[in-house]
């Protein structure tokens, strides 16, 4: 058997978009005759924001907050909770309060997940207008960069990752996404295991799990453009 799994936000769906209807009608029907999981930084809410039910229902297991837990049949059968460290919390708070971004900020700036903290200096609650107003700034001005230099010196023991476009994925050391590669060898000690993700490559935040499973035997990383590319690789495989 192969075990399939995939990122979510730029492989199987847009960024931060729900699933296209073009995309569901090809891979649903796929899906249901395979065992497959999601390995995604985000958390469950956002997976059922941005997956239809019925393709929820079809995968095997959902791993959120890059692993920190695994939702089976709509249930949360495994979770990695972390303390949260106060002074790093201060300076989340301080890099709001100082930003030089000109232009509104939004509710929900710190996101405490299970296992990890996703923090954004525009607000999680922004609309998507401004998210790409947000992203177009951060592109020039550097502002998760400088953040994720200065977080990296004062707190080692954690990665801060650019994950997405407008935030920082804050998660302890060993805690990320290459956890799931473990999960799932324990799971499956003799199967195939193949990984989809748009960002698999060295400072992309798929690259710790691709890298993890490109340690172990019987193991392939694909490397995807965009949902289009997970259809089509998916389509050379049935052949
Ligand atoms: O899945 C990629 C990232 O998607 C979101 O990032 P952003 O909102 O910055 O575009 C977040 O859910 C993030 O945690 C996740 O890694």
């Amino acid at each position: 058997m192969t075990i399939y799994v995939f990122d979510m936000d730029g492989t199987l769906t847009p960024a931060r978009l729900p699933m296209t209807e073009e995309f569901k009608s090809e891979f649903l029907p796929w899906l249901k005759s395979h065992t497959a999981f999601i390995a995604t930084g985000s958390d469950y809410s956002k997976v059922g924001e941005q997956l239809p039910q019925d393709v929820i229902d079809a995968f095997t297991g959902i791993y959120g907050s890059m692993g920190n837990t695994l939702h089976q049949n709509g249930k949360l059968v495994y979770k990695k909770e972390i303390e949260y460290d106060a002074d790093m919390l201060n300076d989340l708070e301080n890099f709001r309060k100082n930003t030089k971004y000109p232009n509104q900020l939004f509710g929900n700036y710190i996101e405490k997940r299970i296992g990890m903290i996703n923090f954004s200096v525009i607000g999680r609650d922004c609309p998507y207008l401004e998210r790409e107003k947000y992203t177009a700034w951060d592109k020039e001005n550097g502002e998760r960069k400088a953040i994720q230099q200065y977080m990296y010196n004062k707190y080692p023991d954690y990665d801060f990752e650019c994950g997405g476009n407008i935030s920082l994925d804050i998660i302890p050391k060993g805690c990320g996404k290459s956890q799931i590669a473990h999960h799932l060898r324990k799971l499956y000690p003799d199967d195939k295991i193949i990984f989809m993700g748009d960002r698999t490559y060295e400072g992309g935040n798929d690259y710790a799990l691709a890298h993890e499973l490109s340690l172990m035997e019987n193991t392939q990383v694909v490397q995807v453009e965009n949902p289009n590319d997970v259809l089509s690789f998916l389509k050379c495989e049935v052949r």
